[in-house]
């Protein structure tokens, strides 16, 4: 398309807006998929607040959202049938010869690009195109990544706007050096309830060597919000070629002794308590969900590359989540997706602790208590991935560096799944090398109900990051080895479970113990307490817990307790080595050989104190 066609299809405002960044490969890419997607209509958003109003009424008016009883509160609907990622028709656009080894889901570039661009070819007939800027991490800063987003739905662009940074300013600021990142999303045709129709359509196509990601068919976010997982794949793999690290992990800030603030990163697959833990009351917020990592001389830092949540609502209950609940029952800005809507136009939730309404409006259509879907499944009243989606600024507790350009210095990293029988609560690894491999590396999950087959199948996700891998397994496990093995003072490694059960299947710990355990990793950082080392790792010691449970909680906590709780189960740990070996030996492309040594070591040690104490080993044995 030359430039006279776009400024017609543009019109002149628009047309002024776009040219006032001054970068010809983003005005070539604009001027490209105006011409394929052929929209009646485009808006050209900067960061002016009319602009963003603009966008937000779009979603009103388009049907997208509906204005809920709360000023500033709106409710999305996502298809019946696009409730979650849609791993299958997510792929990665491979040219010739390139191979991300048999767990990441790709195909041959070329063939990609023809079948999405046939799919994309006047998908916005009748529609209005957005296009918007954003910044991925803080602006200003070695961290930012530009981020061009071209789509047909306003509650895309309008959830976009709550949840990311605004880039207009920036790619103005970088004019012609920017590598941004491009994102082409069309919702296609919409049902009655303006919902995706042809879910036979849906397509999520990344093209790593444009930095391109294409969606088609389909709203929920995941899928579409392209500055979120769709980013953090192409983030992914710029990230193995320029050594830093993109992490699927919440960044906190531990308020320790003497008003010192300790930071910590945490990875959790999807639905461990992620969200919650980096909103623990007492403690502040800088990010939930996706962190961008660097070195800068001997030291680690991070930033949230996000501003926004996108956060999961079921279970959010008043006790346990004091401060999502505060910012869920404010007039704030916030999109509630594929939740319950009462009929005095205020949404529920599974989990939320109070009745929920017998019928309603939901992401099934009129819904009364009982209702079933097409094959016979009750449908919930909200969905189990129903979401809230708001500016962190709504937070009591929002860390004062979320915006600083340097990003946050990194103390430690943890990390923890479902796991009702392996881990202790805490452990600190020897060192980096060890935490990598024998946490971060061997993370595993087990499934819950909220989750599609069995429950309690465990399964594999390194560093709660396969879903999001845009390198071979293998390689990212070494990228992280080298990340930390160049420094002099890596940041500690720690592996947690808040999921531990007894014989019984009872949970050994309460939700509100995390705070200690985040407090104990505190302290450690800063080498202020002792610790027990066991053939796993560093575990607390009873008197320092105690003072902790005491101190933080105002809680008694036993020596039985402590002892139950922190007892090293040598099967269940010998059968979890066994189990990742095998991974790492029969499915996952290029494996450093430094892991099979280093779970080797373990079970070595495994084997040796369990001749020397027995299967379930009680803490007080490693004194
Ligand atoms: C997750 O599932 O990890 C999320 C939500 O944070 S999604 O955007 O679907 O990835
Ligand atoms: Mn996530």
């Amino acid at each position: 398309m030359d430039k006279e066609m776009l400024k017609i299809k543009l019109g002149e405002e628009n047309y002024q807006k776009l040219l006032g960044i001054d970068n010809s490969k983003l005005h070539e890419f604009v001027a490209r998929y105006v011409e394929l997607c052929n929209p009646d209509k485009v808006f050209v958003a900067t960061d002016s607040q009319e602009d963003i109003n603009y966008i937000r009424e779009a979603s009103i008016r388009n049907g997208e959202e509906k204005k809920l009883a709360v000023d500033g509160w709106t409710v999305h609907f996502d298809g019946y049938y696009d409730q979650a990622r849609d791993k299958p028709r997510t792929k990665f656009l491979l040219p010739k010869g390139v191979d991300l080894g048999p767990n990441l889901n790709a195909m041959d570039r070329d063939e990609g690009l023809e079948e999405i661009h046939e799919i994309l070819k006047n998908i916005m007939q009748g529609k209005e195109l957005y296009i918007r800027f954003f910044c991925l991490g803080p602006t200003n800063s070695e961290f930012a990544v530009p981020c061009v987003q071209l789509t047909d739905s306003a509650y895309v662009a309008h959830s976009e706007d709550l949840l990311y940074r605004w880039g207009y300013e920036e790619f103005k600021r970088q004019g012609k050096s920017a590598r941004f990142f491009k994102f082409v999303h069309s919702a296609g045709e919409l049902d009655e309830r303006k919902a995706s129709k042809n879910i036979d359509k849906r397509r999520v196509y990344i093209d790593l060597e444009e930095s391109t990601v294409y969606g088609s068919n389909t709203q929920y976010g995941g899928n579409t919000i392209g500055l979120k997982k769709l980013a953090m794949r192409l983030a992914i793999n710029r990230a193995a070629k320029e050594g830093w690290l993109t992490e699927h992990m919440l960044i906190i800030g531990v308020h320790g002794p003497n008003n010192r603030v300790t930071y910590l990163t945490g990875a959790f697959p999807s639905l461990c308590g992620k969200t919650s833990t980096s909103m623990i009351p007492g403690e502040t917020i800088v990010g939930d969900d996706i962190a961008y990592i660097r070195k800068s001389g001997d030291r680690v830092y991070g930033v949230n590359v996000e501003s926004g949540m996108f956060g999961i609502i079921m279970g959010v209950n008043s006790k346990d989540d004091p401060i999502i609940w505060k910012v869920l029952h404010n007039p704030n800005e916030i999109i509630f997706s594929n939740v319950l809507i009462g009929e005095d136009n205020k949404p529920y939730w599974i989990g939320m602790g109070e009745e929920i309404p017998e019928k309603g409006n939901n992401y099934s259509g009129e819904w009364t208590s009982g209702k079933k879907d097409a094959k016979g499944n009750e449908i919930t009243p909200s969905h189990r991935n129903a979401r809230f989606t708001s500016d962190l600024k709504q937070l009591d507790n929002l860390d004062e560096k979320l915006n600083d350009p340097n990003g946050v210095e990194l103390g430690g990293m943890f990390y923890g799944g479902r796991d009702s029988d392996t881990w202790v609560p805490i452990t600190e690894a020897f060192d980096w090398t060890h935490g990598i491999i024998t946490k971060g590396a061997s993370l595993e999950s087990e499934t819950t109900a909220a989750t599609l087959g069995k429950e309690g199948v465990r399964k594999f996700n390194p560093i709660s990051n396969l879903d999001f891998l845009s390198v071979p397994i293998g390689k990212y496990i070494e990228m992280n080895l080298n990340f930390g093995n160049s420094l002099e003072n890596p940041p500690l490694i720690f592996g947690v479970n808040y999921f531990l059960k007894d014989k019984d299947g009872n949970f050994m710990n309460e939700k509100t113990d995390k705070k200690i355990w985040l407090k104990w990793m505190e302290l450690r950082t800063h080498k202020e307490v002792d610790a027990v080392k066991t053939p796993t790792g560093f575990i607390p010691r009873y008197e320092d817990l105690k003072k902790l449970f005491k101190e933080v909680l105002n809680k008694d906590y036993s020596e039985e307790e402590y002892k139950a709780q922190f007892t090293i189960r040598v099967p269940e740990n010998l059968a979890k080595i066994d189990r990742i070996k095998k991974i790492y030996e029969t499915t996952v492309a290029e494996t450093p050989p430094i892991l099979f040594k280093v779970l080797e070591e373990e079970r070595q040690r495994l084997l040796e104190a369990k001749e020397k104490y027995g299967d379930y080993i009680p803490p007080d044995k490693f004194r």
